[in-house]
Order: structure tokens, then sequence, then C-alpha cells
């Protein structure tokens, strides 16, 4: 979706920077050209200052260049990584790059001058002073390293009819995910198996639809609810048309009913209900739970087949 460029470690950039210098110095330093010795190690030392600098340089304007600038971020992903990092911290961190890239420069031309003024050899100086300017955006560049993960992983959400689906952890939203969609989602007995928005399509004749699995949400209140469920809030806030509820009637129940009436007050969507897992519990548990809610829907998402239908029945 957007095409990011390579973003090294303190240490890395470090290494290949000196890397590259000494490279370009012992190529200088055993040309044969007849030179004066005196010129040749002149010549070795400005060409491993310049190299220094021109591989920071390069990395440091590229990602200026080509990192996206958390304003040029369609809203839904800016919000999206408001959940998951500071948006200060990402401005100050493409920021950095540029004043290290700044600073690199300006410490290069100093030393090229002394160098041709044949002052005091400033080789050792340069190698000293870039390398603390990179450690001082170390920090920086770990934080864009993060973000990068973090907008590589953004779901590709599609202006399409959308279905949020919802509910407690472990209710079988996956399940019902990857049988309705055939995405391929992790599923498993531990409570937030899914930790992020996750995007998969179905379809009816020839309308494409988008399905989103979210992570688990639990009954408490939006500030105490962690980045995993905020990401679930997020999905019924700016990209649901439809929400379907799935209530797991293995787990109790009055926290999940206390959760349906919160999202019913909070959204303006409208909400279906599904009793998931009727296949494992017993009739007089569903009956028992159908009385709380509204015509709710019996399922089993393990059934590809109830999962088609829930998904027809809601676009109907
Ligand atoms: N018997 C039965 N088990 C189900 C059904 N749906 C899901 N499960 C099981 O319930 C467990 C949790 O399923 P998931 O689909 O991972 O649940 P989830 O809601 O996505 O869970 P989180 O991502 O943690 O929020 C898995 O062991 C599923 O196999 C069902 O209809 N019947
Ligand atoms: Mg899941």
């Amino acid at each position: 979706m957007f095409s990011l460029p390579h973003i090294p470690s303190e240490k890395e950039l470090i290494d290949k920077s000196f890397r590259r210098g000494s490279r370009s110095a012992s190529r200088v330093k055993s040309s044969r050209t007849g030179a004066p010795k005196e010129l040749r190690l002149r010549n070795t030392d400005l060409a491993r200052i310049q190299s220094v600098s021109a591989v920071i340089k390069s990395d440091m304007d590229k990602i200026t260049k080509e990192f996206p600038s958390y304003e040029q971020l369609p809203e839904f992903y800016q919000r999206l990584l408001d959940i998951q990092i500071d948006r200060d911290h990402y401005k100050k961190s493409l920021g950095a790059m540029k004043w290290c890239s700044d600073n690199v420069s300006r410490l290069e031309r100093d030393s090229l001058r002394k160098i041709r003024t044949g002052d005091k050899n400033p080789t050792k100086e340069f190698l000293g002073r870039t390398a603390s300017i990179i450690k001082r955006i170390s920090s920086e560049l770990d934080s864009l390293i993060e973000i990068k993960r973090i907008i590589r992983e953004f779901p590709s959400v599609e202006d399409l009819p959308t279905l949020v689906i919802v509910g407690y952890p472990n209710a079988g939203k996956s399940t019902f995910m990857k049988n309705l969609t055939g995405s391929k989602v992790k599923i498993a007995t531990y409570p937030f198996t899914t930790k992020r928005i996750l995007i998969g399509h179905a379809k009816i004749k020839y309308q494409r639809y988008q399905i989103i699995d979210s992570p688990g949400l639990l009954d408490r209140p939006m500030d105490k609810r962690n980045k995993i469920e905020q990401q679930a809030i997020l999905a019924i806030k700016e990209l649901a048309d439809v929400v379907l509820f799935l209530v797991d009637p293995t787990q109790e129940a009055e926290p999940q009913l206390n959760l349906l009436d919160e999202i019913r007050k909070e959204f303006k969507q409208k909400i279906f209900v599904a009793i998931n897992k009727t296949d494992t519990v017993e009739k007089e548990k569903v009956n028992g739970l159908k009385k709380k809610l509204k015509n709710p829907m019996e399922i089993s998402a393990l059934n590809k087949e109830d999962c088609n239908e829930t998904f027809r029945d809601i676009f109907s």
C-alpha cells in the first residue's frame, strides 16, 4: 500500500557507513597514481570522510523523502496509529532524520576544509562525532522501525459495504470470518488470539462485501481498554456499515450482554446478534440466552453454511 524505505538501526548505520568509508579509503590508498605519499594520504582521508557522509545522508534523505508523514496518511490509518504510538513521537522521529543528515553534512564540510587547508587531521574526530550524531538518533530510528512495522500491517480497506464481527474474546469471530471468507486467520482456544483488524471478502451475486474480523472486547470502561481492544472499537466506528455481535454461550452471559448494550448505545449502526457455538451447548442454555436478546440468530461458526446464511440474512 505504501512503499517504505529501509530504516537502519544505529549499529547498522554506523557499521555500514564506516565500512564503506574504509573501502573507499583503501581503494584510493592502493591506487597507483604516482602521486606523492602525502597527497595520497590526504586523498585517502577525503575519500573516507566523503563516503561515510554519503552513506548516512543518502539513507537519511531517503527516509525523509519517502517515509509517509503522519499528515499524509488517510484518516483511518492515523487513528489506527494513534492507538499504537504517540503521533508527536512520529513527527519527532522523522524530523531527527533531517537533523542527522544536516549535522553530518556540516561536519563533513568542516572536515574537508581542514584537510584541504592542512590543519590538524580531522578524520578521527569526524568519525567520532559522526558516530555520536547517529547515537543521538538511535531511539528515533527504533521508533521508525516500529512505525514501519505497524504501517506494513495496516489492513487494506476498500470502499465496500462492510460487516464488522465483534464480541468477547474467544466468541468465535475468527472462526466465522474464516468460514465465510476463506481468510487464513488464526483461531485458538485462548483469548485475544486476534490482535488487529483483519479484512476478508465475501460475495452475494456480483456484489463484494468487506468482512472485518476484530479483536475481542471485554466489558470494561473505554479508558481501561487496551490497544488491542481499541482497534475493535475503531473498526466499528470507522469502518462498519453493520455489526455482527457473537455471543458465546460457553462463557458468562452477563458481561457479554453488558458489552452488547454498550455497543448498541455507543454506535448507531445496525447490530445483528448471533448466539454462537450452538453445536456444543444444551438447548436450555441457548433458550435462556434467547430470552435476554431480541430475536438472536442461532449458529455454529464451525458450520460454513451457518456463516453464509447469517451473512446473507444480514445483507438481504
Ligand atoms: N464448538 C464450537 N467451537 C467454536 C465455535 N466457534 C468457535 N469455536 C472455537 O472457539 C475457540 C475460539 O475461536 P476463535 O474463532 O479464535 O475466537 P475469536 O472470537 O476470534 O477469539 P479472539 O480472537 O481471541 O477474540 C476456538 O477453539 C474455536 O474452534 C462453534 O461454533 N462451536
Ligand atoms: Mg479472533
